[in-house]
């Protein structure tokens, strides 16, 4: 079995689930600073005040937004899990001796952008933040490992949401662009692999499978949010290029794989319609450069009117990503027939497939469903692919002499290395693998600390008491061995 030379191992973080220091080093706050957890439903939901003085609550992934003359606050009965998260921030060298240790040649993180410039739009760069960045990318370099680096995982600042509406408004086009060329320029030399968007189809996605019966309105921003984010993108692309050729820049999609419940026709219809617009119009746009033909009946199916200039769709077509990279988790089901025994848990939707099992938080476990993704990505647009995320939330159980038997990890990763094999052989030109939350990190779906993901235990719990020290779980000699091998000791 077999992993090219040179194949990138690694893990994955992302700015605002891992590092903390959320009013540190002159940060300004970014959304999910203001996001709160409620244990009884495991959603999330951000704390704000309505411009009549009032406490809210605002429900970000299903789509709704911060009202007109709003503003986002910290309520002190809430627990807001990101303001320390794991403190990688302060942490961060230990951690990466620790990857280094597991051999990784590879970590995927992101940039906070209010940590680089606290309100979106200044003028002038933060200099502590950029300063911490340069270490943390120094440190890497130290260590023989690249980074990979996200310029927005979810975390736009806060001030931008409120001034302007967030990804809303136009104008975040121009704000992304100066933000994004300025970490191109900055980190030239340190940085050379880049995302620009994480999982940008979970707008679209998400609106569908968790929005309820969303009105049209809700169906409009979310195309025009998307059209906002793919001009950025485009562009960004063109300045990574342009300020230095070696730089790779790929797109980031929410990999979910869909299925026909049964063989009815009408299912087999469904489902490709579901493919369409959860995976191919963002793909296609940004690894083709422009929309597919279908767009034209999705937009007609919610009457959506694009504000979308001649000049966009230049920009557009000149900005398509070098790679193809996605997180990978789970597969989900669709039918047209009448199905009550539908998958409920903390973001997975659609019908049950009785030929799988269901992590506790309703994810699907598929490795088949990788290998045919990567398979169906790769013929479709053949570039270098990349899976920057992929892992097993679980709940893993700290022993009294600070060991983790987390096995059920294990046999998890290693049934998707065995179907990454199988698409490599199959032709497949993947690069590498980044793991997701390779050290336990903050949940994004439900803000726990116990939906772990890591090869390293961090003792923090959901009430946000703890240590913070950390542990090496058995996962982490386990994925050593495989990276020490180049994948081909998965035991
Ligand atoms: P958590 C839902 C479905 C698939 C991927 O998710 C998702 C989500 C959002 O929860 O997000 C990605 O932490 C995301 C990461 C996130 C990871 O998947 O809910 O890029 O930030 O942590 C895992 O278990």
């Amino acid at each position: 079995m077999g992993f090219p030379k040179g194949f990138y191992w690694g893990g994955a973080v992302s700015a605002h689930q891992s590092e903390g220091a959320w009013n540190e080093g002159g940060r300004g706050p970014a959304l999910r600073d203001f996001m709160t957890t409620d244990k009884k439903t495991r959603k999330r939901y951000l704390t704000y005040i309505d411009k009549d003085g009032n406490k809210c609550f605002l429900k970000y992934d299903e789509g709704e937004t911060l009202p007109q003359g709003a503003h986002f606050e910290v309520f002190d009965e809430c627990y807001y899990p990101d303001h320390q998260a794991v403190d990688f921030y302060h942490h961060f060298k230990e951690d990466i001796a620790m990857f280094k240790e597991m051999g990784f040649s590879i970590l995927r993180t992101s940039i906070s952008w209010s940590r680089l410039f606290p309100n979106g739009d200044d003028q002038q760069p933060n200099m502590e933040g950029v300063c911490y960045y340069h270490q943390l990318f120094e440190e890497l370099k130290n260590n023989g490992i690249e980074p990979l680096v996200t310029l927005w995982h979810d975390d736009t600042p806060a001030s931008l949401e409120e001034r302007f509406g967030g990804w809303k408004n136009r104008k975040l086009i121009e704000f992304y662009g100066r933000y994004a060329e300025f970490c191109f320029r900055e980190f030239k030399g340190q940085v050379r692999y880049w995302l620009t968007f994480n999982e940008v189809n979970n707008v679209l996605m998400f609106l569908d499978m968790f929005g309820g019966q969303p009105s049209d309105d809700k169906y409009q921003e979310a195309y025009q949010e998307l059209h906002y984010k793919f001009v950025s993108s485009a562009r960004a692309v063109v300045k990574a290029h342009e300020i230095d050729p070696n730089n790779v820049v790929g797109c980031m999609i929410c990999g979910v794989p869909f299925y026909p419940a049964t063989c009815d026709p009408k299912d087999i219809m469904l489902n490709f319609h579901t493919w369409e617009k959860g995976i191919f119009y963002s793909s296609d746009v940004m690894c083709r450069g422009k929309y597919p033909a279908f767009s034209k009946r999705l937009w007609a199916e919610h009457n959506v009117v694009l504000d979308c200039t001649q000049q966009d769709l230049v920009d557009i077509s000149k900005g398509c990503v070098d790679m193809y990279t996605f997180s990978y988790y789970m597969t989900s089901a669709v039918t047209t027939h009448v199905n009550n025994d539908k998958v409920s848990g903390n973001f997975a939707a659609g019908v049950r497939n009785e030929y799988l099992s269901y992590s506790e938080w309703g994810w699907a476990n598929d490795p088949m469903g990788l290998r045919y993704f990567l398979e169906m990505m790769y013929s479709r647009y053949e570039l270098p692919m990349m899976i920057v995320e992929n892992g097993l939330g679980a709940v893993d159980k700290l022993e009294q002499d600070k060991s983790v038997h987390d096995s059920y990890r294990i046999d998890y990763l290693r049934n998707h290395l065995k179907e990454m094999a199988l698409a490599i052989e199959n032709g497949v030109n993947l690069i590498g693998y980044t793991t997701w939350g390779c050290i336990d990190v903050v949940s994004a779906g439900s803000g726990e600390m116990k939906k772990r993901y890591g090869f390293i235990y961090v003792d923090k719990n959901d009430d946000g008491s703890g240590s913070l020290k950390r542990y090496r779980k058995d996962s982490f000699y386990w994925y050593k061995k495989v990276i020490a091998t180049n994948g081909a000791d998965l035991d």
